[in-house]
This record gives structure tokens, C-alpha cells and sequence, in this order.
């Protein structure tokens, strides 16, 4: 496929202001009728009309009633010369949905029909502009079987609807705003709906309904609770309120990702949307709270105000999850449940991010040149965007960043535009800010690729009784990104006292103290800040709350991280000092020789245990501090890591926890039982999350002395749950301590829940992530793609094995035989030929292979090879299989 380049863009010669567009639906064929008034761009060269379509099977096309002479080029069909420069376009064509595999476009799924039109799906509808850029106004009429398809949908208000001939009938949308084609959808299914009516603070009322399939109305309160917490949030927060009389959101069994933002009619995964205490956990209710505001906060950032182009993705998904993310630290409430949320957060931005910025997918926020954009939704544009909104969020603080977003707002609204404009509304709504003083220097967060290092080190003049911290920045090369510039990096910190109590802060030239919390402003690649009034060393603590996406060097011995360990105010830097000692255990046992036993030191367990048993702190909080890094983690951080190894370190560091703390486990495991009724809150929330953690380590610990007590405890524990996260931990317990028990537990669950397909995609996943021992997990694997319920057309089954395996399960997929690349190559390749887009997705398990010993790092260059040698290869998986050899 040829490359995409931001630099080529140039604005449409013709502009398409409105389109009336019929559908005849059925899943063998569909007729899809469009009228569109189209309008040239008399400031341009008169140049063709070209259309782009794809997969359609084309019966006319008449301009103002007229028939024309067009032909196909790329792809598009082009109409040399329109007369005039303002016509009416008439088109026909077929599409056949239940063939439609890739899920883009207009698919089956279970008995309905449902669009995905993001990114270019609408031209697998009919042929049209489809680039974000042209805005136009839609009139859908939908006409079906009325007893297949009982229910009808389109985006925006139902003008009419009604029965026709031979048991069909019809129902007519409108939407009033004009919306890039990415924001169309259509549903025909047979489904039923949770509703509610809702005032905004205006005093308008809406209509809110979640429609899902017959037989699971029972499932939908969280997700219209959540919904209605995201329109209270989005007006209180920004002055954001809902612009529709209605507003839908439709749950679909099969989908490529986890929701869509369609106008008026959100498009969701049914894993987003599904939820009751006994079918989901407490992991599942917050995927659904936040993707339900995500999409539902989409309405302003990305649809009001949409992409000039698809390189502006960011502009709308950066500042998308920024406002999910910060949604849900409200929800959560407490100080300390923030800090929960944002070490969450933070988490998964460096287990996903942080590697793709390292490899040969890296890429800047704005990227500057694609073959396939569905390559391009990634944690990059994604949270790494988000991790730029915040940092300006930082730099001009709350009250200025709600004035950056009027400003945006008031200057954008209806329009489609780019990341260079939102940040300077930003800047211009706050003229005296850091970030207005140094916005182009700023913006190389658009523009450079890769994770800045920051490395910072202190220095204390007992005479001049000062402290002077000097900051040293570099961002290695990135595929074409050889030489970076510095970036702006916000440093959030504090300073500690030995005896852990925090210094007021006063930098060289400043009147008096202020506070014990600062942001320095680093813009230089090197620079320094001197605190004057410092009697004694101090232990820093740097990147509070991680003010930045970097990765921080400062040079801290393990003394000073039990300083912050014990004592630090900032919850992020205070779990970050237990990983850092958790993780200078594994990097030395890995320095060491292989025969050399790894064994915990008594501080890090003195203090884990003080953590675990602190009065004071949250469960949530201690599971996380208690929760050793991951394996994705460390081997991105560990040069030429070596799989197995480090995965038989960290078993062993477990297993000391389990023996050590064994008392306190035991301890903490009773201690943390909820006994009010379920409530998906943040602090049964944390209860739970402890309480499996403690079961786990139990269990593990019992396994490996042959005591049977705490098993067989898991298994009643697992029998009696009333709920799926008590249910699921006791059974993820057994399962991940390859209990004896657990095989009985798994067939259980099995049959429990045989009818509930969400449910089984945990039973798949929980086996595929389990840690690996012997080979045993990869072999269960094996087994599993053969077992009745197993199928690689449904999304969701297949990443619950597939990805299950080559994305989260390091010790199982990188084995010395080299099976696993086998297995992926295997796979990568099956679902090339039905879905592109989850085939590409699944080929990036081996983006880092690069970084991988030998002879792990040979064996899978030999598998990505093999995949390249597919003569027939979709554009999607080509780029990211090229990007992976080059
Ligand atoms: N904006 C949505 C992106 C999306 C998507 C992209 C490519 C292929 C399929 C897709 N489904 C949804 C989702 C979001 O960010 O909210
Ligand atoms: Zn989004």
C-alpha cells in the first residue's frame, strides 16, 4: 500500500453538504441508495470528483438525473468533469454484509446488522468523500424485515417510521449536525432497551436508551448509570452538555475494539456494556465506566470538533482519554483513590506505550506518514496523547485548562481541525503560562517519537545550606527520528527529610518557602534549580504523580526508596519506590550466575509487610504496592532479555513473598472480606483486589509445601461467590498455582456458565494467562483452540486465547523451541485472510524482537519472515510485518 503523508494534505475540491441515503437490508444483500449534494470548491482548479469505495458492487451513478461517464482509478471512481458547481449525485450499489469479515463497513453479527465506520469504513458502505474533513448532513432511510429486524437505527432523531409490504417496514433518521462519515451508523437488529429520561442543568430533556439483545436487560444498569454520571460530569466539569434529544448506545458480540462514538448512537463491544455482579468484575464495571464516558465525551472532543485529517487522531483520542481518565478519579473520590486510578493508569502506559515507543511501530502523536490508519489507533495516539493533555493541564492548572477548552470550543465548534490548534487555545486562553511562553517548544511532544530519559541528581552544600538538583534530557533515535530536540518537561516534586517529613520549598531568589510541592519547568537539555534553606540531605522525590511520560533516572539508593516507600505524600511515587526495590532484586538476580539462589532480603520484606499491615493505607493501594512489577514491564526496560529467566526470577521473588508474609497474607485475607452487598465502588473495590491477592499467595504457598488447607479453602470460596470477582480470584488462585484443584474448578465454571459468552472469554483467558510451568500453559492452549466454544471469527474469543498468550503471557509464548512463534505466525496469518485489522493487531506481539537474547531473537525473526513470505498479504498486517525487518 503507498504511504500517507501529513505534509501532502491539501482541503477537498468538493465539499458534500448533505446526503440522503436509503438501505434496503438484508444480510445476504444490501441495496444502498445516496443522493448527495455536492458543491466544488470554486477558490480551487476545477479538478475530478473522486469517490472512494471499496468492496462494492456498483449499479448506478447519475449526476441531476443524468447519466455520466466516470471510470475507477485506486480504487475510487472518478468523475472527470461535473459541470456544474453544485449537483446532485445520484448512487446505487450492493454490498453483502454477512461476508463482511473484517467487521468494518456494514457486518453481521449474531442476528443484526451493525456499521463500523472509523476510520474508512464508510466507503465499504458506498462510495463517498470519506475523509474526516467533509462534514454533511444525513438523512437515513432504513427499510427491513420487520420481524429479523425489529429494531432500526441511524444517527440523530427518528423523523417516521412504518409498516410496507411483505412484512417490512421502515423507520427515517435525521441528524441535524453535519458529521464526517466516520460518525455514520446504522443498526438492524432484534434488541431491547434500558431507558431513561434525563434533564440536563439547562432544563433539556433526553432520552437515553442501551439496547442490547433479548435476555440481558439485567446487565445494562451500570452502563446507563455511567452514562448519566458522564452528562452530569461533562456539564459540571466543562460546561459540556448533551446537544441530542436521544441518545443510543447499542451493545455488539462482534468488535474489532471496545466502543465507537457514532453521533447519537454509540456503537460498543458488548464486554463495555454487559455487567451484573454475578457475570462480571469489579475489572469489567470500570472498563464499562470508562468507556462508556469515553465515547459518550467523544460527543464534544472528535465530534462537535472533529480531525482535519487522520494524522490529527490525537486530537480527539488524546483528549478523550485524558477527560476518561480524569472522569473516573472523580468518581472514584478519595485523595487515595485518585492516586489508585493514576498508578493504574500509568501502569498500562508503560507496559504498552513505553514499548511501542522503543520499536519499530514507534511513532509520533501527530504520526507523520501511514499505509493503513487502523495501524495508527495506538497507545501512542492514544495514551501517550493523553499524557501531552495532562501535561499541559499541569502547566496551566485546572482553572486554566477549563478556559483552554472554552476557548477551543468557541473557536472550532463544527469544525475539523488539528492538534496545533487546540494547543493554542490552550496557550492563548492562558498567555501567562509555561506553556504559552514556550509552546513550540512544547509541541515537540507532537512531533519527536520515543520516551524521553531524565536523568536528575542532587547536590548538598551543607555551608551555603543549599540543594541543587540538575536535570539531564535525551530521547534516543526512533525509525527516521535520528537527532531530537530537548522537550518541555514538567517535574512535579518534593523534598523529604531522612526522617520522611516534607521540606517547604524555596528556590534561589525567592522571597520565602511555599509550600512542599512544586512544578519545574525543565526546557534545556540540561539545567539546574537550587533550593536555599536545606539544613540535611534530602531524598527527592521526583515526577510526582509521573508529571511526565519519561523515564526518570535519579540516581536513589535502595535507603532513600524505603524513605519514600515508608513516607512519601504522593501515592504514585510511593508505589514507584516499592517497584524500583522490587525491581533492583530482579535486575541483580538476573546480574547473577543462573546456579546463584535469589534470595529477598529481610528490609524489602520488613517492608512490604509494614505496608500490608499500615492502618492508614487503602486496600487497593496495598495491593498494588504488594504487586510486583510485570514481566512486559521489566523486559522492556532489560536489554536483550532472556524470557524464561526472568519469568523463573520473579516466580522465585513471589514465592519468597508467599513464604515470608505467610501470616500476614492469612491475616490480610480475612481481614479485607466485604460483607455489605456489591457494589463495584473503589473501596469494595480494593477489598476484593486484596483479599484474591492474599488467596493467591496462599494458595501458591500451600501448593509448594503440599499443605491443602488454603486450596480447598479457594475452592469453597470459589463454589460459594456471589460475585464473579470473588468467583474468578479464587479460581484464577488455583489456576495460576496449578493447583489439583483447579482442573475440577474449571470444569465447573465451564458448565456454569456455558450460555453466557462474555463469561467464557474469561474462562479462555484465565487458562491462557496462567504462569507458565513446564510447558504446561502453551500445551492447554493447544488444546483449547480445539475445544467447541473456541472460534477465531468472534474478536473477543480470539484475544482472549490468541493475545492472551503472545501479549500477556511472555514465559509461555517465548519458548526455547520456538513453538510459540510458530503458533503466532500460524495465527497471524489465519486471521489475515477474515480481519486485517485484529490480524495486525495480533502480529505486534513480536514488535520487540530486537530486544530479545539469543536464541529467542533468531527464532522469531525466522517466524516474521515467514509471515512476510505471504504473497497476498493485507496492507494492514504488511506495514507492521515491514516496520518489524526493516
Ligand atoms: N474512535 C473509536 C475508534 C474505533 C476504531 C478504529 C479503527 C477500527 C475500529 C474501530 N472501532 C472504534 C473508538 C474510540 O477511541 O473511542
Ligand atoms: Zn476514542
Amino acid at each position: 500500500a503507498p504511504m500517507v503523508r501529513r505534509q501532502d494534505y491539501s482541503a477537498p475540491a468538493y465539499r458534500i453538504r448533505a446526503v440522503e441515503l436509503t438501505f434496503d437490508l438484508d444480510a445476504a444483500k444490501t441495496i444502498v441508495g445516496s443522493r448527495l449534494s455536492v458543491e466544488r470548491d470554486t477558490a480551487l482548479p476545477v479538478q475530478p470528483l473522486r469517490l472512494d469505495g471499496e468492496d462494492l458492487n456498483l449499479l448506478r451513478v447519475l449526476v441531476d438525473g443524468q447519466s455520466v461517464s466516470f471510470r475507477h482509478e485506486n480504487g475510487q471512481l472518478v468523475i472527470d468533469a461535473p459541470a456544474a458547481e453544485a449537483f446532485t449525485l445520484e448512487i446505487r450499489n450492493t454490498i453483502a454484509p454477512e461476508k463482511n469479515t473484517q467487521l468494518s463497513g456494514l457486518y453481521a453479527s449474531g442476528s443484526g446488522l451493525f456499521t463500523q465506520c472509523e476510520a474508512e469504513g464508510f466507503r465499504r458502505i458506498t462510495y463517498f468523500l470519506d475523509r474526516p474533513d467533509v462534514m454533511t448532513v444525513f438523512t437515513v432511510t432504513l427499510r427491513a424485515d420487520k420481524k429479523k429486524y425489529p429494531v432500526l437505527l441511524s444517527n440523530g432523531n427518528l423523523l417516521e417510521q412504518g409498516e410496507l409490504a411483505n412484512g417490512k417496514h421502515f423507520a427515517k433518521w435525521h441528524d441535524p449536525f453535519p458529521k464526517p462519515a466516520y460518525l455514520f451508523a446504522v443498526v438492524a437488529a432484534d434488541l431491547v432497551a434500558r431507558e431513561q429520561r434525563v434533564l440536563s442543568r439547562s432544563g433539556k430533556e433526553h432520552l437515553l436508551q442501551v439496547y442490547v439483545k433479548r435476555g440481558d436487560l439485567d446487565k445494562t444498569e451500570h452502563a446507563m448509570n455511567s452514562l448519566i454520571a458522564s452528562m452530569v460530569w461533562d456539564e459540571a466539569r466543562f460546561g459540556l452538555a448533551l446537544d441530542l434529544e436521544r441518545f443510543m448506545i447499542v451493545a455488539v458480540p462482534d468488535f474489532n475494539m471496545g466502543a465507537m462514538e457514532n453521533k447519537g448512537l454509540n456503537l460498543f463491544n458488548t464486554k463495555f456494556v454487559l455487567a451484573n455482579a454475578a457475570t462480571a468484575t469489579d475489572v469489567d464495571f470500570d472498563g464499562i465506566e470508562s468507556v462508556v464516558a469515553h465515547e459518550y465525551f467523544h460527543n464534544w472532543t472528535g465530534n462537535r470538533v472533529t480531525c482535519r485529517d487522520w494524522f490529527q487522531l490525537s486530537l480527539k483520542e488524546g483528549l478523550t482519554v485524558f477527560r476518561d481518565q480524569e472522569f473516573s478519579m472523580d468518581m472514584a473520590g478519595s485523595p487515595s483513590a485518585r492516586g489508585v486510578r493514576r498508578i493504574g493508569d500509568v501502569r498500562v502506559l508503560r507496559e504498552r506505550q513505553f514499548p511501542e515507543d522503543a520499536g519499530p511501530m514507534a511513532h509520533p502523536v501527530r504520526p507523520d506518514a501511514y499505509q493503513a490508519i487502523d495501524n495508527f489507533y495506538t497507545a501512542t495516539v492514544y495514551e501517550k496523547g493523553s499524557e501531552v493533555v495532562r501535561m499541559m493541564h499541569t502547566l496551566v492548572g485546572r482553572e486554566g485548562f477549563a478556559a483552554g477548552m472554552k476557548l477551543y470550543f468557541a473557536r472550532h465548534d463544527g469544525q475539523a481541525v488539528t492538534c496545533d490548534d487546540f494547543a493554542q487555545a490552550m496557550a492563548d486562553a492562558n498567555p501567562d503560562s509555561a506553556l504559552a511562553a514556550n509552546l513550540e517548544l512544547f509541541k515537540r511532544w507532537y512531533a519527536q517519537a520515543g520516551t524521553p530519559r531524565l536523568q536528575a541528581r542532587g547536590v548538598w552544600d551543607a555551608e551555603a545550606r543549599t540543594w541543587t538538583l540538575t536535570l539531564a534530557q535525551h530521547n534516543p533515535p526512533s525509525p527516521g527520528q535520528a537527532d531530537k530536540l530537548p522537550q518541555l518537561i514538567p517535574v512535579a516534586l518534593g523534598l523529604l527529610k531522612r526522617d520522611g517529613t516534607a521540606l517547604p520549598l524555596q528556590l534561589a531568589g525567592e522571597a520565602e518557602a511555599g509550600g512542599t510541592e512544586r512544578v519545574l519547568v525543565m526546557t534545556e537539555a540540561t539545567q539546574s534549580f537550587t533550593f536555599v534553606n536545606v539544613d540535611a540531605e534530602v531524598v527527592p522525590s521526583l515526577l510526582r504523580g509521573f508529571s511526565a511520560p519519561v523515564v526518570l533516572d535519579d540516581g536513589l539508593s535502595d535507603a532513600d526508596l524505603l524513605v519514600l516507600l515508608a513516607h512519601d505524600t504522593d501515592a504514585f511515587n510511593r508505589w514507584e519506590a516499592g517497584q524500583r526495590l522490587a525491581a533492583n532484586r530482579i535486575r541483580a538476580a538476573l546480574a547473577a550466575p543462573v546456579e546463584a539462589p535469589v534470595v529477598l532480603d529481610d528490609a524489602f520484606i520488613a517492608a512490604m509487610r509494614a505496608l500490608l499491615r499500615d492502618a492508614s493505607l487503602d486496600a487497593a493501594f496495598k495491593e498494588l504496592v504488594l504487586t510486583l512489577p510485570s514481566e512486559i514491564y521489566l523486559a522492556d526496560q532489560i536489554e536483550g532479555i532472556d524470557p524464561q529467566r526472568l519469568h523463573a526470577v520473579r516466580e522465585s521473588l513471589i514465592d519468597q513473598l508467599a513464604a515470608a508474609l505467610h501470616a500476614d497474607w492469612a491475616w490480610a485475607f480475612e481481614a479485607h472480606q466485604v460483607k455489605v452487598g456489591y457494589k463495584p465502588d473503589a473501596w469494595q473495590t480494593g477489598q476484593r483486589a486484596l483479599a484474591n491477592l492474599a488467596l493467591a499467595m496462599l494458595v501458591r504457598h500451600a501448593v509448594a509445601t503440599g499443605d491443602p488447607l488454603w486450596p480447598g479453602k479457594a475452592y469453597q470460596r470459589f463454589k460459594d461467590a456471589s460475585n464473579m470477582t470473588d468467583r474468578l480470584g479464587a479460581l484464577e488462585a488455583l489456576v495460576n498455582a496449578h493447583a489439583e484443584l483447579a482442573e475440577p474448578a474449571l470444569a465447573r465454571f465451564h458448565a456454569q456458565f456455558k450460555g453466557e459468552a462474555l463469561v467464557l472469554d474469561k474462562w479462555f483467558m484465565l487458562q491462557a494467562r496462567a504462569p507458565e510451568r513446564d510447558g504446561r500453559v502453551f500445551a492447554r492452549i493447544q488444546q483449547l483452540l480445539q475445544h467447541p466454544d473456541f472460534t477465531l471469527g468472534n474478536p473477543n474469543r480470539a484475544r482472549a486465547l490468541l493475545f492472551s498468550l503472545t501479549h500477556f503471557n511472555p514465559a509461555a509464548f517465548h519458548r526455547l523451541d520456538a513453538a510459540g512463534y510458530a503458533f503466532w505466525a500460524d495465527k497471524v496469518l489465519a486471521l489475515d485472510t477474515a480481519n486485517p485489522q485484529l490480524a495486525s493487531r495480533y502480529a505486534r506481539a513480536l514488535d520487540r524482537w530486537r530486544n530479545l537474547a539469543e536464541p529467542y531473537r533468531s527464532a522469531a525473526r525466522e517466524a516474521i519472515a515467514r509471515v512476510a513470505a505471504k504473497p497476498d498479504l493485507s496492507g494492514d498486517t504488511h506495514e507492521i510485518i515491514q516496520r518489524a525487518l526493516a
